[in-house]
C-alpha cells in the first residue's frame, strides 16, 4: 500500500488535507487509542505509541482524531479540526465535558423490534447524532422475532423525513450486509443503543473476518508492533468501528440546536407563535398548541420534545455555572481556551 493509500484507508480526506501545510515535515496520523499520557497513532508507516504531555496534552485529543506528528519524536504537534465529535458529561457531580470519539461518519442507532422499542429514546439518539454531525442510520434488530417488523420500521421512519431504517437479524451475516455501504474503506462508524438490543451481536457479525484481516494488514505495515487494546477496530469491509465504553453512555449536552433539527416540524411551528419566547403552554396565539388541537401534531411528540429540551437546559445550565465558577477562580489560559472551544460550537 502506498503512503497516500494507507492514509485514505485510515479515513483521510480533503477536509483534513486542506489543514496541512504542503511544505510541512509533520506527518498525519489517526488516533487509535487514548491511554493516560500516551496515545496510539496509525499513520503511513504503521501504528506507534506517542507520548502526550506538556503542551500536547492541551490539544485535547480523542479516539478518531487526526493529528500531525513530528516524525523525529515521534511527537504530537497538532490536532486537526474535526468533521464530527461525540462528547458527553463526565459522570459524577462536576459537569465536565468528556470527548468520546471524533470523525465518526455514521452512527448506527441500534434498537430492537420488540417491547424495548422506544420512540423517545430514538429521538434522543438522533439528537445526539445531529449534535455530533454524524449521519444516523436506525438499525432495527431482532427482525426475525417480530411479527410486525414493518410497523416498527414505519414508526422509526416517521421520526424524520428521509431517515434510513434497516431491519435485520443481527446474527445473520447476509442480512447485516445492508450496513456495508457505511462500513467500507475509509469510513468510520460507531454504535449507540441500550443494553440487550444486539450491539455486541451486530459487531461480531460485522467483524466476522476480523482476525484474519488484521493479521494480513499487520504484515504489510512493515511488521511494526501493534497493540490489541485499541478503540478503533478494523472492519473486514475496510472501514473502522469506534467502540469505547463512553460511546454507549452518551447523554445530551448542550444540543438545543440539534433538538430543533430532530423536531424540525415543531421548531417550524414555534416560529409562527405570536410570542418569540412562547413556551407553548398557556400563551395566546400559540401555533404549536393549535397544531395539536387540529390533530396536525402528535401531543406525545410535543411532550417528548419539551422533555428533551428541559433535560438539555439542565445540563447546559450546570455547564455554564461551572464555567462561571472557573472564571471566578481565575483559571487563566486553560479556561479561556476551553471557553473559546465552546463558543465555536464545541467541535474544535
Ligand atoms: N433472534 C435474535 N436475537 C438477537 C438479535 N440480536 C441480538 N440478539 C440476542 O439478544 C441478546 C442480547 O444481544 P447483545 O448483542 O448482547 O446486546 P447488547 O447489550 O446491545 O450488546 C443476545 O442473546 C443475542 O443473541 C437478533 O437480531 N435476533
Ligand atoms: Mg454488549
Amino acid at each position: 500500500m502506498s503512503g497516500t493509500e494507507a492514509l485514505h484507508d485510515l479515513g483521510w480526506r480533503p477536509f483534513f488535507q486542506s489543514q496541512v501545510d504542503p511544505d510541512s515535515a509533520f506527518r498525519p496520523g489517526r488516533v487509535m487509542h487514548v491511554h493516560r499520557g500516551r496515545i496510539e497513532v496509525a499513520h503511513e508507516g504503521g501504528t506507534e505509541p506517542v507520548a502526550v504531555s506538556g503542551k500536547a496534552a492541551g490539544l485535547g485529543v480523542t479516539v478518531g482524531d487526526w493529528v500531525l506528528l513530528d516524525p523525529e519524536g515521534p511527537a504530537l504537534c497538532q490536532r486537526l479540526e474535526r468533521q464530527t465529535l461525540f462528547q458527553r458529561r463526565a459522570a459524577g457531580v462536576a459537569s465536565e465535558i468528556q470527548l468520546i470519539a471524533a470523525n465518526v461518519d455514521t452512527l448506527f442507532i441500534v434498537t430492537s423490534a420488540n417491547r424495548d422499542f422506544n420512540v423517545a429514546r430514538l429521538e434522543r439518539y438522533m439528537a445526539i447524532a445531529h449534535d455530533a454531525g454524524a449521519f444516523p442510520v436506525i438499525v432495527l434488530t431482532k427482525a426475525d422475532l417480530a411479527d410486525d417488523v414493518d410497523a416498527y420500521a414505519a414508526q422509526a421512519s416517521a421520526l424524520s423525513p428521509g431517515i434510513l431504517v434497516e431491519a435485520l437479524d443481527a446474527r445473520d451475516s447476509a442480512q447485516v450486509e445492508v450496513l456495508r455501504p457505511w462500513c467500507e474503506r475509509g469510513q468510520t462508524v460507531a454504535l449507540l443503543g441500550s443494553s440487550g438490543v444486539g450491539k455486541s451481536t451486530l459487531i461480531n457479525t460485522l467483524a466476522k473476518e476480523h482476525q484474519e484481516t488484521q493479521a494480513v494488514r499487520e504484515d504489510d505495515q512493515r511488521g511494526r508492533h501493534t497493540t490489541t487494546s485499541r478503540s478503533m477496530h478494523r472492519l473486514p469491509q475496510g472501514g473502522w468501528l469506534i467502540d469505547t465504553p463512553g460511546m454507549r453512555e452518551l447523554q445530551l449536552v448542550n444540543i438545543g440546536a440539534a433538538l430543533d433539527d430532530v423536531f424540525a416540524e415543531i421548531a417550524g411551528l414555534a416560529r409562527q407563535c405570536r410570542f418569540a419566547d412562547c413556551t407553548h403552554d398557556t400563551e395566546p396565539g400559540c401555533a404549536v398548541r393549535e397544531a395539536v388541537a387540529n390533530g396536525k401534531l402528535d401531543e406525545q411528540r410535543l411532550h417528548r420534545y419539551r422533555k428533551l429540551q428541559a433535560e438539555d437546559r439542565r445540563n447546559t445550565e450546570t455547564l455554564a455555572e461551572r464555567r462561571a465558577r472557573d472564571r471566578d477562580f481565575g483559571k487563566m489560559v486553560k479556561s479561556v481556551m476551553a471557553d473559546k472551544r465552546l463558543e465555536k460550537g464545541g467541535k474544535h
